[in-house]
Parts: structure tokens; sequence; C-alpha cells
């Protein structure tokens, strides 16, 4: 049965295995969560497993003899902006990484990486790696260097950036930072404290997934999300807004054992993801009107009396009002805003007030639209309706497990040296505004020293167009610390060699799950590279600094993390986490008490605060900025609602110049329906323009009926420009707006036409 469900999805032929790889990608079966195999049968018969749970590991390339042999084992954990953050072994023999591999003793691991990170030894023994310090000898942009030493660099460093400061003050250096490696000394802890020092201005860092975190408060008064293992034993799993085999790939065995339990499983979402495999029903709406559909689902379980009024009674306030705005959202209307017909919404109304326990995955692509925070706020008052939330520990709603992240990294990001806590702020999402002087704050005190680490925003920024165009600015000094030369690094003057994770200490939680990691180095920092906390600490020095942050190691930063009172009341110590590598947090049900730290102390379905804060009260359905009713203008030229969401074989901008992950992935790709590519007189395979007024980008056309409806595009991101034909790639056309609560990013809000 589950062969003829995928040869249904496959509209190419399954030929060789190159070739297969090559057009699984083309068929959009990449979106699917399927890899290679050997032959037709294997290819076939593997993809329930690689889509369930991946168990991949990867041998260095010199080190094929079987059996192996061993080298010395150290524990690390990926800290790639990933939910699952897993568990890893490595062996190393005379200094080099030979092998790979998930660590099995840890549950959501369970011995496996994912496709991608398979690859991770090709990775970080990549040819092109940055190993030494570098300044810029050619043109701003074309990527010449020449190699320095780390003297010079930090010199040249400290010499700009105090010539910068005298002339301007501290906030005209901007400091850019994001997910590249997301540990707690390397990301949130010690690089933070030369900025905090400085006074620099700082970035809003809001473009994942603030605009939720904001949202949830409203209803329950803090996020708080159940055991994402719990996923396996509930009745019913709503995934909403989420790629869940792409993006979290150690989800899906939770979600296939609720299957297996006899459970349910609904897909809410404008694209056909993995986990419409195991969907009894598959709701492909059109994007950003997700609050129209949890209104129009509120007004029919209440119509039909279908709500859990106790549990209403004795927990919530505010149903009158929230029965009141639902009545707006009749079958009729809600059917013609979301695309969804009124049979569907009435089966899910029914099928969602029915079934409990149930869990609803507030995914993040929602969110991602300008009108996102009162989707999400829409979507949260669902669980209250039914009386799922605290009910059990597999009942109510996931959004994250972030809500419950206890290290003590304040300890160690210099947060006290601040001076000035009104420093300028800068929405990352709008760096090209800020560079090129179109922000208000940056009109008069313009950014003349850039240092960019864990990031990439020429790949990942919106409206890339201009921030191409800051960063070639010659009054602009830019300093780029990465791993790799990316198409930002191609614009720094003075280029820095940072380590992978393998080279350097930390510690992680993860945003799905419970578990605590520990990160040791498996070997020596290659060349001359070094770590964040390493970089900056360096840096802080020459400038002149004398706190003793600025002389802290890793492992001591570490053990300061560590000392958090939850860790501490759990009996987590340094050697202990050290040497088993993960320790999974107690973490109780949330709102198992039902208390709920709103004003009414209740769930709020009529909040005074969202009132205050200029929304609708209870929810409400708002278009898109830019979407046929949003921009009636605007969408006569552009037709066409593209989303961006992430890609399976890369992570954000990271291992696209892999070679296996080339060979892997064919692109870059627009999925177009079939009746909009018969409109363009458009074939598959056709090289086509995406075009919006923020620019315009080639892409190959995957003509597609199921991947996507009519209306609605799909481009993945975020591919390394350079790496494209035309050197663009999608966040090029991509919107700079903000959503309406956080200012968060809107990768998802955009119209645009293709064109052959
Ligand atoms: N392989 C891989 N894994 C990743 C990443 C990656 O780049 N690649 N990125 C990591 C990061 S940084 C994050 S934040 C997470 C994100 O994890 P997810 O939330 O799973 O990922 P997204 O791809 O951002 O978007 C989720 C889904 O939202 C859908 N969507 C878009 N707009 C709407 C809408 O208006 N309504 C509804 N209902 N659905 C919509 C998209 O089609 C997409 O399938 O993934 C992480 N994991
Ligand atoms: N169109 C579109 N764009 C998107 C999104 C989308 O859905 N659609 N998603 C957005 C989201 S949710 C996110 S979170 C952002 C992610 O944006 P980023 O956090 O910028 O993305 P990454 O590609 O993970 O990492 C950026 C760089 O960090 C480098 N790096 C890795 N480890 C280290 C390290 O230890 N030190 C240093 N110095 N550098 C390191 C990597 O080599 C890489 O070049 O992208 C956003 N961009
Ligand atoms: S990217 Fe995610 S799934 Fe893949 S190895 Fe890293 S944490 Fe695990
Ligand atoms: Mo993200």
């Amino acid at each position: 049965m589950i062969i003829d469900k995928i040869k249904d999805l496959l509209t190419t032929k399954l030929i060789s295995r190159r070739s297969f790889l090559k057009s699984s990608v083309v068929s959009g079966v990449a979106l699917l969560g399927l890899t290679g195999c050997a032959s037709e049968e294997e290819e076939i018969t593997t993809v329930e497993v690689i889509t369930e749970e991946p168990v991949l590991k990867e041998e260095a390339p010199a080190q094929t003899v079987t059996p192996r042999e061993k080298g010395a084992i150290s524990r690390q954990t990926c800290p790639r902006n990933c939910p699952d953050t897993c568990s890893i072994i490595s062996e190393v023999k005379d200094g080099r990484i030979t092998y790979i591999t998930g660590d099995p003793t840890n549950p959501l691991t369970a011995g496996g990486l994912c496709a991608k990170m398979n690859h991770y030894l090709s990775w970080v023994y990549h040819a092109d790696r940055v190993l030494y310090p570098m300044k810029r000898v050619g043109a701003k942009g074309e990527g010449k260097f020449e190699q320095i030493t780390w003297d010079e660099a930090l010199e040249t460093i400290a010499t700009k950036t105090k010539e910068s400061v005298d002339k301007y003050g501290p906030e005209t250096v901007l400091k850019y930072y994001y997910s590249g490696t997301i540990g707690f000394v390397q990301n949130y802890g010690l690089p933070h404290a030369f900025f905090n020092k400085l006074g620099a201005s700082d970035i809003l860092a809001t473009v994942c997934a603030t605009t939720g975190a904001a949202a949830i408060p409203y209803t329950y008064g803090i996020n708080r999300s159940i055991n994402p293992e719990e996923f396996a034993t509930t009745k019913l799993y709503v995934s909403w807004a989420v790629n869940e085999a792409t993006t979290s790939a150690h989800s899906v065995k939770y979600i296939k054992q609720c299957k297996e339990n006899g459970g349910k499983v609904v897909v809410i979402n404008p694209m056909r993801t993995g986990i419409v495999h195991y969907a009894d029903m598959f709701i492909q709406i059109k994007p950003g009107t997700d609050a129209a559909l949890a209104l129009g689902v509120i007004n029919y379980i209440i119509e039909n009396n279908l709500q859990d009024q106790d549990y209403i009674d004795a927990y919530t306030f505010g149903f009158e009002e929230l029965k009141a705005t639902a009545s707006e959202y009749p079958l009729e209307r809600v059917a013609e805003i979301t695309g969804v017909p009124a049979e569907q919404i009435i089966e899910f109304a029914k099928m969602y007030a029915e079934t409990k326990p149930s869990v609803i995955k507030i995914g993040t692509g929602m969110q991602r639209n300008t009108n996102g925070g009162t989707i999400i706020r829409a979507v949260t008052l669902l669980p209250a309706v039914v009386g799922t939330v605290g009910a059990a520990p597999n009942s109510g709603f996931f959004y994250s497990s972030g809500g419950y992240w206890a290290a003590n990294e304040k300890a160690i990001n210099g947060h006290e040296l601040l001076e000035n806590p009104n420093r300028r702020l800068i929405n990352m999402n709008q760096l090209g505004m800020a560079l090129t002087g179109q922000m208000d704050t940056t009109k008069e005190l313009p950014i003349t020293t850039l240092m960019v680490f864990n990031s990439n925003p020429m790949a990942v920024t919106q409206h890339v167009k201009l921030v191409r165009e800051g960063l070639a600015r010659e009054d602009l000094f830019t300093v780029v610390s990465d791993i790799f030369k990316t198409d930002t690094a191609d614009y720094a003057d003075i280029l820095l060699p940072a380590t992978t994770f393998f080279e350097c200490e930390d510690i992680t939680q993860n945003y799905l799950g419970h578990y605590l990691r520990h990160n040791t180095p498996a070997i020596k920092p290659l060349g001359e590279c070094k770590s964040n906390s390493d970089t900056f600490n360096a840096l802080a020095k020459r400038i002149g600094y004398t706190e003793p942050l600025f002389d802290m190691t890793e492992s001591e930063a570490v053990k300061i993390c560590l000392a958090s009172d939850t860790f501490m009341a759990q009996g987590i110590t340094y050697d202990g986490i050290k040497e088993k590598g993960w320790v999974k947090l107690d973490i109780k049900t949330p709102f198992a008490d039902k208390k709920f730290p709103t004003p009414s102390g209740k769930i709020e379905f009529y909040s005074e605060k969202l009132k205050n804060a200029g929304f609708h009260p209870v929810a409400e359905y708002v278009p898109p900025a830019e979407s046929k009713d949003g921009s009636p203008e605007l969408y006569a030229k552009y037709p066409l609602s593209l989303i961006t969401p992430h890609a399976k074989n890369s992570l954000n901008s990271q291992m696209h110049n892999v070679p296996q992950i080339q060979e892997l992935t064919e692109g870059p790709l627009v999925y177009i329906h079939t009746d909009d590519a018969a409109e363009r007189g458009i074939s598959d395979g056709d090289s086509v323009n995406l075009t919006n007024d923020r620019g315009s980008i080639k892409l190959v056309a995957k003509v597609t009926s199921t991947i996507t409806k009519k209306g609605t595009i799909i481009s993945l991101s975020c591919p390394w420009p350079k790496l494209s034909e035309d050197g663009k790639s999608i966040n090029e056309i991509t919107s700079d707006k903000v959503t309406d609560m956080s200012q968060g990013s809107t990768y998802h809000t955009n119209l645009a036409e293709v064109t052959k």
C-alpha cells in the first residue's frame, strides 16, 4: 500500500540511482524526505524508513577499510539551529576524526544523524575551509583575499574600530549574528561580552520564532510546550505549519508511533510535506490565512456545542467574546479566505473536538507572515476550546521547548559591562535598509563598522539586493568570522577563521525536547581557526579591555553556564555531563495545575493586553500585506503568493557547499502548480525568472499538481547566491516587512510573478 502511495507521488520514472537522486528532487520527492538507494525495489521500500528515522553514518573518505579500526571516542552535540540538537559520538585517530555517528544512548537522537549531517566530515575537512585570517585585496564582493597573521588582523580591527568609535561613538559599530552555531558559550554567551563593553549597536534578533513567542503569552501567560516525545502517545497530532520530515527529522518517529497506536494525523500547510504520508487529512491552505481557519473551526465547534464547557467555565476568560468573534467566521467565508473546502473544515472541526488527547504542533511557518502574530494567537485559542491544555502530558500544544532553557549564559555575556542599556537596536530583518541609511535610526548615525559572526546575511536575510548595496559601501569596514568564504565573507575587509564544533567546547539545550548536552572538542582547531569566544576575547584584549571575562576559557564558561539553579537542583555536574554527553532534564507537564500567569489568571480568550497593544482583543483575520486582499494593486502585477520554507538537504545557509549535498540537490527550483504553469506557457524543467518589485532571479520551474495549489509558488531557502547561475538566491526578492508582533521576519508574505 505504501508502495502505491509513493508511486503515485513520483511524477518522474524511477531510473538509475544517480538519476533518481536528481529526479527525486525534480519531482519534489526531496520535500517528502526521501534520499537515494541501490535499486528500484529498495528505493521504494526504503522511503518509509528514511522518512521515519535517519540512521546514517559517515566514514571519512580515506577510511573505507572494514572492519574499522576504532579511534578515541568523544562526544559532541550538533549545534545547528535545528530543533533536534543531536548527540554525536566521534572517533579520532592521529588527530583526525575518522568516524561519526548519532549517540545510540540518547533516546531522541537514537543512533542517527539526519541525511545532511551524515556528511559532516566532508564539511569539517572541506578543502575550502577558511584556515587563516585574511585581508581583502580585491574589490568588495570579489572574494579576493591574502593571508595575514592574527596579530595583523586584530591590530587592524582594533585600530579601525577605535577610529570609528572616536569619530561617531560606539553605536556606529554593529554586531550582526544569529544561529550558525547555537551553543550557550559560542552563541548566546561570551562573544557578546566584547560588544557590551564596547557599547556597540545590537540587533533585534527576531528573524526566527519571536512572533509566536510574543503571541502565545496573550493566551496562556507563558510559553510552555508539552514534551514532544509524547507525540507518540497522543490520539490526534495536528501538524500546523511545520515540515517535520525536513526540519526536525527525529520527531517523525513519534508521529509514526502515534499512528501505530491508533492515533490520527492532520497536516495544515500550503505545501505537501513528508508527514502527509501519515496523514488522515491534508488541509492545503492558502498562506497567511490560518487565523480565519482557526476562527472558523472554533465557530463550528461552538455552533454545534462540541466545546468542553466545563473546562471553559473553570479555566478560561472571555468565552462570550470568543463566541461572538468566531460567529463572524461562517464556513462559506472561511472557505473563501483559506481555499479550504467547507466540508473539510467541518470534518476537521469534528475530529478536533471529538478526539482526545490531541496536540497541535504550532510550526514556525505561518508566523513568518505580516499577520503572523494574530495567526498564532488565533491558533492558540483552539486547545482551550476543547479543554486539552494541562489535561495530560500528551495533550495541548507544542511550540518550542525553548521556554525551558535554563543555562546561566547571562553570567558570561557581559551584560553588566554595558553602560548604555538604551543603545541602538537594529532590526536584523532590515539589514539592507540599515546599511543603506534607509532606516530612521541609521539616517543620522551611520553604521561604519559591521562585525558578522554565526550568520551569512547575503544568503539568509530578506531583500538581499539592499544588503548587497550596503555591504558594497566603500566607507563601511566589515569583519566576518566564518568557517567558509560565504557571499557575506566576500565583502569582508578582514575575514577571520572560525572553528567547527568539533574543535571547541560548548553546551546546548534543544528546542524539541528536554535534553541538555555537552560538546567536547574532538580535535584541535584546524589551521589557525579560533572559536567565537576566543576570537572576541582576543579582540577585547587587543583593544585594551582587562575584565576577567576576557580571559575566560571555554571550559570555564561551560562550568558557569551549568551553574544554574535548575541544573544544580537536578544534580548535573560538569564531569557527569562531559562523560555521558547528555542529560534529560526533569520537566513537569505544563499547566497541570491549571494556573496561567495572565492578568485574569485564566486562559484568556479575551485579552485586554492584546487590545492595549492595538490588536483585536480576541483574534481576527488580517490579510497578509502582500496578497489579493492585502494589496490589490500589487496583486494585479504579481499574482502569485511566494513562500520560501527551509530545505531538506541544507540547514539554513549551511552545507550547500559540500559536494555530497550538491549531488543530492538539484536546484534552485520554483514549484508551480500545473494550472499556473499552463497559463504562463511554462513546462517542467524550464528556466524561468521569478520577479517582483524587489528584483528578479533565475530558477528552474518544477511543475506539480500536488506539492502546491494554484496561486502559491514555493522556493526553498537558503542557498548561497554565488552557487547560482545568476549569483542570486531566493532572499534577493523576499520581503523585509516585519510581523505585527515582535517585528519578526515575513519570509512567506511575498507576491511575485514567474515568466519563461
Ligand atoms: N533541513 C533543515 N532543517 C531545518 C532548517 C533548515 O534550513 N533545513 N532550519 C531550522 C530552523 S532555523 C527553523 S526555524 C526550523 C523551522 O522549522 P519548520 O517550522 O518546520 O520549517 P519552515 O520550513 O520554516 O516552515 C514550516 C512550514 O510552514 C509552511 N507555511 C508557510 N506559510 C504558511 C502559512 O501561512 N500557513 C501554514 N499553515 N503553513 C505555512 C511551509 O510550507 C513549511 O512547510 O527548522 C530548522 N530545521
Ligand atoms: N527565505 C528564507 N530565508 C530564511 C528563512 C526562511 O524560512 N526563508 N529562515 C530564517 C531563519 S528561521 C533563520 S533562523 C535564519 C538563519 O540564519 P543564520 O543563523 O545566519 O544561518 P546559518 O546558515 O545557520 O549560519 C550562518 C553562518 O554561520 C556560520 N557558522 C557556523 N558555525 C559557526 C561558528 O561556530 N562560528 C562562526 N563565526 N560562524 C559559524 C556558517 O558557516 C554560516 O555561514 O535564516 C532565515 N532565512
Ligand atoms: S541538523 Fe538536526 S537532525 Fe541533523 S544532525 Fe544536526 S541536530 Fe540532528
Ligand atoms: Mo530559524
